[in-house]
């Protein structure tokens, strides 16, 4: 007989969360995923798959130990991919508690309910590590033996989840894992970060519906992949023959500067840079207005402005393909999504909720 799959993944909800969901249940997986009681409906990246059969909803948030607790118990998983955090790095600086409760303790918390379940010989943890560990950085590009300079709290949060899964680990023998991912994108992206700020602004600019985009630093270097490539790592983690941690990134970079450039250009809008610094102004070569500029009310108190992955581990001892998708592939991808996105809200006559004014005046980070 052969033994069930159950995966349970806590922030089902968010970018990673949807895509790994579909991905597993593709895979036959029996799919549990944390939700949290909200106000509004935020559910829509997983509206397409409520009711699928293998697919179930559960209340559980990671600052509260008990529920985690029963929900490991109800559940059994074979398997848990620990993807829930406040994953914002500018908005840690102002809910830096927050930040360290649930992506800090969050973590022990989970290996915790597995301990409390006795489930440590039975249960594999995935747990959703990051870059942003290497902050201030040390080296470029960055592996797995680069050292740690985390850069905010948010960063500082989760260097706690990474040591806590290796000590659960070599104290407990227990089968958890780091996946230090880089940014991954994609058309599911929050419209808070900046990738999806960016395509989102440059489909409204494009359509006549927004006028700027501000924009922080933009000579800030990231790494950036598509989310959908960068879930099957976080499988490929856990079906490894022992526990070991991965650098996931596709080993190219560019800056802020480049992407919004390439963005606005899949949009038809040609840009030309012009100034320094707080005064830079992307400007529309067809029509001489200023589209692009910076605030600093997008500058951080402390930035993290090099990130370059190596993921030669990944590549060698996953069989990974970290080129799967380029980055001039990702941002056609997000900006084509997001141009049908703006013009189908126009046609139903919808304002798509007031962020996007907000994001242009700089209330919103
Ligand atoms: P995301 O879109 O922001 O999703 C975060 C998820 O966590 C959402 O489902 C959110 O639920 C949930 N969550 C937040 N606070 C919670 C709480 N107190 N209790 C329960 N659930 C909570 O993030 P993502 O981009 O998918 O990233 C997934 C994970 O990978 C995060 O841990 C992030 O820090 C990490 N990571 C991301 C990247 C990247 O580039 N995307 C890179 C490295 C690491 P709601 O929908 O209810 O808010
Ligand atoms: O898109 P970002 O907000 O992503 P950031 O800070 O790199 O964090 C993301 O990736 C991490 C992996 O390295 C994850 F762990 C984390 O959960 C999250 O998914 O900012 C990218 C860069 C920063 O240097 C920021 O200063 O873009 C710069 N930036 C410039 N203007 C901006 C803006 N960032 C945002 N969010 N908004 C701007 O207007």
């Amino acid at each position: 007989m052969v033994d069930k799959k159950i995966a349970l993944i806590t922030g089902v909800t968010g970018q990673d969360g949807s895509y790994l969901s579909e991905f597993l249940l593709e895979k036959g997986y029996e799919v549990h995923g944390t939700i949290r009681r909200s106000s509004v409906d935020y559910r829509e990246r997983i509206a397409h798959l409520e009711g699928t059969p293998n697919f179930h909803l559960h209340y559980a948030d990671m600052g509260d130990s008990m529920s985690l607790v029963k929900l490991v118990g109800k559940v059994q998983p074979t398997e848990i991919y620990n993807l829930a955090a406040q994953s914002h790095v500018q908005v840690s600086f102002d809910a830096p508690e927050f930040t360290a409760d649930v992506d800090a303790v969050g973590v022990l918390r989970v290996l915790e309910a597995v301990r409390t379940n006795h489930l440590e010989k039975t249960c594999k943890i995935y747990q959703a590590s990051t870059s942003e560990l290497y902050g201030k950085v040390e080296e470029v590009p960055q592996n797995e033996n680069t050292p740690f300079h985390p850069y905010s709290p948010y960063a500082i949060a989760k260097l706690y989840g990474y040591w806590m899964i290796k000590e659960y680990r070599e104290a407990y023998g227990m089968f958890c894992c780091s996946g230090i991912l880089f940014n991954h994108e994609s058309e599911r992206r929050g419209e808070t970060f900046v990738t999806r700020k960016i395509t989102l602004a440059a489909a409204r600019i494009a359509q006549g519906k927004q006028d700027c985009l501000y924009l922080g630093n933009l000579d800030s270097l990231r790494d950036w992949g598509y989310a959908k490539d960068y879930v099957e790592c976080m499988w490929l983690i856990l079906q490894y023959d022992r526990p070991e941690d991965f650098v996931i990134a596709t080993g190219v970079q560019h800056t802020v500067r480049e992407f919004a450039t390439l963005a606005f250009q899949y949009a038809g809008i040609e840009l030309k840079w012009e100034g320094e610094g707080v005064d830079e102004r992307g400007i529309n070569v067809a029509n001489g207005k200023v589209v692009v500029a910076v605030s600093e009310d997008f500058y951080r108190p402390t930035d993290v402005v090099n990130l370059w992955g190596d993921p030669s581990k990944a590549k060698r001892e996953l069989g990974w393909n970290p080129q799967k998708t380029t980055f001039e592939e990702l941002v056609k991808i997000m900006v084509a999504s997001d141009m049908q996105k703006v013009a189908a809200d126009h046609v139903a006559g919808v304002m798509r909720t007031n962020l996007a004014e907000y994001l242009e005046k700089g209330v919103v980070k």
